[in-house]
């Protein structure tokens, strides 16, 4: 089983749809196997966005990510990484399809809500980098016979 790791952002969590989001993850039928809200450390949000760091929006992104609670997850399932990417939408909100994340709740790409891995190798990196092994539960949904055959 594939695992990803994906965060609300500061402006998911003041807009109030921490749950709107956990929600459509699990109606997709993935597991939620990590969670926890935090406040983000600038150390930590520069390692995460270090890709972006010659990028003339990352000093601001950085900001806006250290400004308020995040809520990190760790979603599990066959093809959560790029399916995740799917419902997450388009980086940019005002281009995002309805029907995404960014696509129903956002107007802005400085303002887009939601992190999620783009590769099997960041996700891997992003979960070691965000959670402990113990931090981490490994567990069956009762429901997983029937979102698997
Ligand atoms: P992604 O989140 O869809 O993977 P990336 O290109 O990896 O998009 O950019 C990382 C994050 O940096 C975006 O989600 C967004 O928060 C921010 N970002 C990207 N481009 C811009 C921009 O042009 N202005 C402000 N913020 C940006
Ligand atoms: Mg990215």
């Amino acid at each position: 089983m594939e695992r990803t790791f994906i965060a609300i952002k500061p402006d998911g969590v003041q807009r109030q749809i921490i749950g709107e989001i956990i929600r459509r993850f699990e109606s997709k039928g993935f597991t939620l196997v990590g969670l926890k809200i935090m406040q983000v450390s600038r150390e930590l949000a520069e390692q995460h966005y270090a890709v972006h760091k010659e990028r003339p929006f990352f000093p601001g992104l950085v900001n806006f990510i250290i400004s308020a609670p995040l809520v990190a997850m760790v979603w599990e399932g066959e093809g959560v990484i790029a399916s995740a990417r799917k419902l997450i939408g388009a980086t940019n909100p005002l281009t995002a399809e309805p029907g995404t994340i960014r696509g129903d709740f956002g107007v802005s790409v400085g303002r887009n809500l939601i992190h999620g891995s783009d590769a099997p190798e960041t996700a891997a990196e992003e979960i070691k980098l965000w959670f402990k092994d113990e931090e981490l539960v490994s567990w069956q949904p009762a429901s997983t016979p029937w979102l698997y055959e």
